[in-house]
Protein backbone atom coordinates (compact mmCIF):
# COMPACT_ATOMS: atom_id res chain seq x y z
CA UNK A 1 0.00 0.00 0.00
CA UNK A 2 1.25 3.34 -0.82
CA UNK A 3 1.22 6.19 1.76
CA UNK A 4 -1.45 8.09 -0.21
CA UNK A 5 -3.18 4.98 -0.21
CA UNK A 6 -2.66 4.69 3.67
CA UNK A 7 -3.83 8.25 4.62
CA UNK A 8 -7.29 7.52 3.42
CA UNK A 9 -8.04 4.11 4.47
CA UNK A 10 -9.34 3.97 7.46
CA UNK A 11 -8.24 1.41 10.11
CA UNK A 12 -10.73 -1.51 10.93
CA UNK A 13 -11.37 -0.04 14.46
CA UNK A 14 -11.90 3.29 13.64
CA UNK A 15 -14.18 2.28 10.59
CA UNK A 16 -16.08 0.15 13.33
CA UNK A 17 -16.39 3.15 15.82
CA UNK A 18 -17.94 4.90 13.11
CA UNK A 19 -20.32 2.93 12.10
CA UNK A 20 -21.50 1.64 15.76
CA UNK A 21 -21.94 5.95 16.21
CA UNK A 22 -24.03 6.12 13.22
CA UNK A 23 -26.03 3.09 14.54
CA UNK A 24 -26.69 4.57 17.73
CA UNK A 25 -27.73 7.82 16.20
CA UNK A 26 -30.08 5.64 14.39
CA UNK A 27 -31.67 4.05 17.13
CA UNK A 28 -31.87 7.20 19.37
CA UNK A 29 -33.85 9.10 16.22
CA UNK A 30 -30.60 11.98 16.53
CA UNK A 31 -31.37 14.52 14.27
CA UNK A 32 -35.06 14.48 14.05
CA UNK A 33 -36.98 17.84 14.24
CA UNK A 34 -40.28 16.47 13.86
CA UNK A 35 -41.08 18.84 10.52
CA UNK A 36 -42.18 17.92 7.34
CA UNK A 37 -41.44 20.56 4.46
CA UNK A 38 -43.05 20.44 0.62
CA UNK A 39 -40.20 20.13 -1.85
CA UNK A 40 -43.01 22.58 -4.11
CA UNK A 41 -42.66 25.74 -1.82
CA UNK A 42 -39.92 24.77 0.10
CA UNK A 43 -35.74 24.35 -0.90
CA UNK A 44 -34.30 23.13 2.28
CA UNK A 45 -35.68 19.83 3.85
CA UNK A 46 -36.50 19.94 7.39
CA UNK A 47 -33.51 19.73 9.66
CA UNK A 48 -31.05 20.56 7.26
CA UNK A 49 -28.09 23.59 6.89
CA UNK A 50 -27.26 24.83 3.87
CA UNK A 51 -23.03 24.28 3.18
CA UNK A 52 -21.16 25.51 0.67
CA UNK A 53 -17.95 23.06 0.05
CA UNK A 54 -18.61 19.44 -0.86
CA UNK A 55 -18.29 17.15 2.73
CA UNK A 56 -17.06 13.80 1.99
CA UNK A 57 -18.74 10.48 4.08
CA UNK A 58 -18.15 6.89 3.58
CA UNK A 59 -16.89 3.96 5.16
CA UNK A 60 -13.39 5.18 5.44
CA UNK A 61 -12.36 2.56 2.22
CA UNK A 62 -12.00 4.67 -0.87
CA UNK A 63 -11.13 2.28 -3.96
CA UNK A 64 -8.84 3.12 -6.52
CA UNK A 65 -11.21 2.35 -9.91
CA UNK A 66 -8.98 3.17 -12.26
CA UNK A 67 -10.81 3.58 -15.54
CA UNK A 68 -8.89 1.04 -17.22
CA UNK A 69 -10.55 -1.72 -14.42
CA UNK A 70 -13.86 0.03 -14.34
CA UNK A 71 -16.93 -2.40 -14.98
CA UNK A 72 -20.63 -1.38 -14.87
CA UNK A 73 -23.05 -4.75 -14.70
CA UNK A 74 -26.81 -4.44 -14.71
CA UNK A 75 -28.39 -7.50 -13.96
CA UNK A 76 -30.75 -9.72 -12.66
CA UNK A 77 -34.72 -9.41 -13.11
CA UNK A 78 -33.66 -7.76 -16.97
CA UNK A 79 -34.41 -9.16 -20.48
CA UNK A 80 -30.87 -7.26 -21.44
CA UNK A 81 -27.97 -7.44 -19.32
CA UNK A 82 -25.65 -5.31 -19.73
CA UNK A 83 -21.56 -5.56 -18.85
CA UNK A 84 -20.07 -2.29 -19.55
CA UNK A 85 -15.89 -1.20 -19.82
CA UNK A 86 -15.23 2.49 -19.14
CA UNK A 87 -15.20 3.16 -22.90
CA UNK A 88 -18.68 1.73 -23.35
CA UNK A 89 -19.97 3.49 -20.90
CA UNK A 90 -18.82 6.99 -22.07
CA UNK A 91 -20.26 6.05 -25.23
CA UNK A 92 -23.82 6.05 -23.93
CA UNK A 93 -25.70 9.78 -24.63
CA UNK A 94 -24.60 11.98 -21.90
CA UNK A 95 -27.06 14.86 -19.88
CA UNK A 96 -26.16 17.35 -18.05
CA UNK A 97 -28.18 18.52 -15.08
CA UNK A 98 -28.09 20.79 -12.02
CA UNK A 99 -29.80 19.53 -8.54
CA UNK A 100 -29.33 19.95 -5.20
CA UNK A 101 -27.89 17.32 -2.66
CA UNK A 102 -29.35 16.33 1.13
CA UNK A 103 -27.50 14.11 3.14
CA UNK A 104 -28.80 12.58 6.28
CA UNK A 105 -25.97 13.95 8.46
CA UNK A 106 -27.78 17.73 7.98
CA UNK A 107 -26.04 19.06 5.21
CA UNK A 108 -27.37 20.50 1.64
CA UNK A 109 -25.53 21.81 -1.23
CA UNK A 110 -27.80 23.25 -3.84
CA UNK A 111 -26.85 23.63 -7.76
CA UNK A 112 -24.37 21.08 -8.44
CA UNK A 113 -23.84 20.44 -12.13
CA UNK A 114 -23.66 17.01 -12.97
CA UNK A 115 -23.21 15.19 -16.52
CA UNK A 116 -23.54 10.90 -16.92
CA UNK A 117 -26.16 8.45 -18.28
CA UNK A 118 -29.22 8.88 -17.34
CA UNK A 119 -30.68 6.29 -15.27
CA UNK A 120 -33.62 6.28 -17.91
CA UNK A 121 -31.54 5.52 -20.53
CA UNK A 122 -30.09 2.04 -18.52
CA UNK A 123 -33.18 1.25 -17.41
CA UNK A 124 -34.57 1.65 -21.43
CA UNK A 125 -31.65 -0.47 -22.55
CA UNK A 126 -31.95 -3.81 -20.24
CA UNK A 127 -36.02 -3.99 -20.11
CA UNK A 128 -36.86 -4.71 -16.76
CA UNK A 129 -38.70 -8.15 -15.68
CA UNK A 130 -42.42 -6.05 -15.10
CA UNK A 131 -42.25 -8.01 -11.52
CA UNK A 132 -39.08 -6.21 -10.85
CA UNK A 133 -39.73 -3.10 -8.60
CA UNK A 134 -36.83 -2.50 -6.83
CA UNK A 135 -33.10 -2.14 -7.20
CA UNK A 136 -29.76 -3.15 -5.69
CA UNK A 137 -26.77 -0.93 -5.72
CA UNK A 138 -23.20 -2.56 -5.43
CA UNK A 139 -20.14 -1.36 -5.17
CA UNK A 140 -16.52 -1.13 -5.62
CA UNK A 141 -15.75 -0.92 -1.62
CA UNK A 142 -18.51 -3.84 -0.65
CA UNK A 143 -21.18 -1.03 0.02
CA UNK A 144 -24.74 -1.99 -0.96
CA UNK A 145 -28.11 0.37 -0.89
CA UNK A 146 -31.35 -0.12 -2.35
CA UNK A 147 -33.99 2.13 -3.95
CA UNK A 148 -37.19 1.28 -5.62
CA UNK A 149 -37.16 0.56 -9.49
CA UNK A 150 -39.98 3.86 -9.85
CA UNK A 151 -37.13 5.83 -7.47
CA UNK A 152 -34.50 5.16 -10.01
CA UNK A 153 -36.42 5.76 -13.04
CA UNK A 154 -36.41 9.13 -12.50
CA UNK A 155 -35.89 12.46 -15.58
CA UNK A 156 -33.28 13.81 -12.43
CA UNK A 157 -31.47 10.20 -11.82
CA UNK A 158 -28.03 9.68 -13.62
CA UNK A 159 -24.99 8.17 -13.44
CA UNK A 160 -22.73 10.65 -13.13
CA UNK A 161 -18.83 11.14 -14.45
CA UNK A 162 -18.91 14.65 -13.67
CA UNK A 163 -19.09 17.36 -11.11
CA UNK A 164 -18.86 20.85 -11.86
CA UNK A 165 -17.00 20.33 -15.14
CA UNK A 166 -14.36 17.92 -13.56
CA UNK A 167 -14.21 13.93 -13.13
CA UNK A 168 -15.18 13.20 -10.15
CA UNK A 169 -12.78 12.73 -7.80
CA UNK A 170 -12.04 8.95 -6.15
CA UNK A 171 -13.48 10.60 -2.69
CA UNK A 172 -16.82 11.22 -4.21
CA UNK A 173 -17.22 7.92 -5.68
CA UNK A 174 -15.24 8.31 -8.87
CA UNK A 175 -15.00 7.00 -11.93
CA UNK A 176 -18.60 6.74 -11.46
CA UNK A 177 -21.10 7.05 -9.03
CA UNK A 178 -25.18 7.04 -8.54
CA UNK A 179 -26.61 10.25 -7.96
CA UNK A 180 -30.61 10.60 -6.78
CA UNK A 181 -30.96 14.22 -5.51
CA UNK A 182 -34.50 13.23 -4.03
CA UNK A 183 -33.38 10.99 -1.96
CA UNK A 184 -31.08 11.16 1.05
CA UNK A 185 -27.62 10.94 -0.75
CA UNK A 186 -26.66 7.50 1.47
CA UNK A 187 -28.74 6.00 -1.71
CA UNK A 188 -26.25 7.59 -4.14
CA UNK A 189 -23.69 4.97 -4.14
CA UNK A 190 -20.42 5.68 -4.74
CA UNK A 191 -17.47 3.63 -7.14
CA UNK A 192 -20.81 1.92 -8.66
CA UNK A 193 -20.20 -1.79 -10.00
CA UNK A 194 -23.38 -3.22 -10.42
CA UNK A 195 -27.15 -2.02 -11.02
CA UNK A 196 -28.72 -5.18 -10.09
CA UNK A 197 -32.82 -5.63 -10.18
CA UNK A 198 -34.80 -7.63 -8.46
CA UNK A 199 -38.33 -8.50 -7.31
CA UNK A 200 -38.16 -8.59 -4.04
CA UNK A 201 -36.82 -5.37 -2.20
CA UNK A 202 -33.49 -6.19 -0.19
CA UNK A 203 -32.62 -3.31 2.28
CA UNK A 204 -28.82 -2.29 2.17
CA UNK A 205 -25.48 -1.44 4.34
CA UNK A 206 -27.49 1.24 6.36
CA UNK A 207 -31.04 0.38 5.76
CA UNK A 208 -29.80 -3.19 7.91
CA UNK A 209 -28.21 -0.82 10.32
CA UNK A 210 -31.69 1.60 11.35
CA UNK A 211 -31.52 3.61 8.59
CA UNK A 212 -35.08 4.72 7.05
CA UNK A 213 -35.74 1.96 3.48
CA UNK A 214 -36.58 4.67 1.58
CA UNK A 215 -35.09 8.42 2.52
CA UNK A 216 -36.92 10.92 1.79
CA UNK A 217 -35.52 13.97 2.88
CA UNK A 218 -39.11 16.15 3.34
CA UNK A 219 -40.57 13.69 5.48
CA UNK A 220 -37.24 13.15 6.94
CA UNK A 221 -37.10 9.52 6.94
CA UNK A 222 -33.79 9.32 8.19
CA UNK A 223 -34.37 6.35 10.30
CA UNK A 224 -36.50 3.58 10.48
N1 LIG B 1 -19.84 2.97 -2.25
C1 LIG B 1 -20.27 3.77 -1.28
N2 LIG B 1 -21.19 4.67 -1.57
C2 LIG B 1 -21.64 5.51 -0.61
C3 LIG B 1 -21.16 5.43 0.73
C4 LIG B 1 -20.17 4.45 1.00
O1 LIG B 1 -19.67 4.31 2.14
N3 LIG B 1 -19.75 3.64 -0.04
N4 LIG B 1 -21.65 6.28 1.68
C5 LIG B 1 -22.95 6.88 1.43
C6 LIG B 1 -23.24 7.95 2.35
S1 LIG B 1 -23.66 7.50 3.92
C7 LIG B 1 -23.24 9.27 1.94
S2 LIG B 1 -23.76 10.47 2.99
C8 LIG B 1 -22.79 9.66 0.59
C9 LIG B 1 -21.70 10.69 0.68
O2 LIG B 1 -21.24 11.06 -0.57
P1 LIG B 1 -20.02 12.07 -0.65
O3 LIG B 1 -18.88 11.51 0.16
O4 LIG B 1 -19.67 12.22 -2.08
O5 LIG B 1 -20.52 13.35 -0.04
O6 LIG B 1 -22.32 8.55 -0.15
C10 LIG B 1 -23.08 7.39 0.00
N5 LIG B 1 -22.59 6.42 -0.96
MO1 LIG C 1 -24.33 9.37 5.03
Amino acid sequence: MTSSDDDIQMTGKRRDKLIETKQEWARDGRLLTGQTADPARDRLPPGQTLVKDWPVLDLGQQPDVPEMKFRLDLDGAVENRLSLNHAEFMALPMEQSVSDMHCVTQWSRYDNRWKGVAARTLVEMVKPDPLAKHIVFHSYDGYTTNVRLDQFDQPDVFLVHEWEGKPITRQHGGPVRVLIPRLYLWKSAKWIRRIEFVIRDRPGFWEVRGYHNNADPWTEERYG
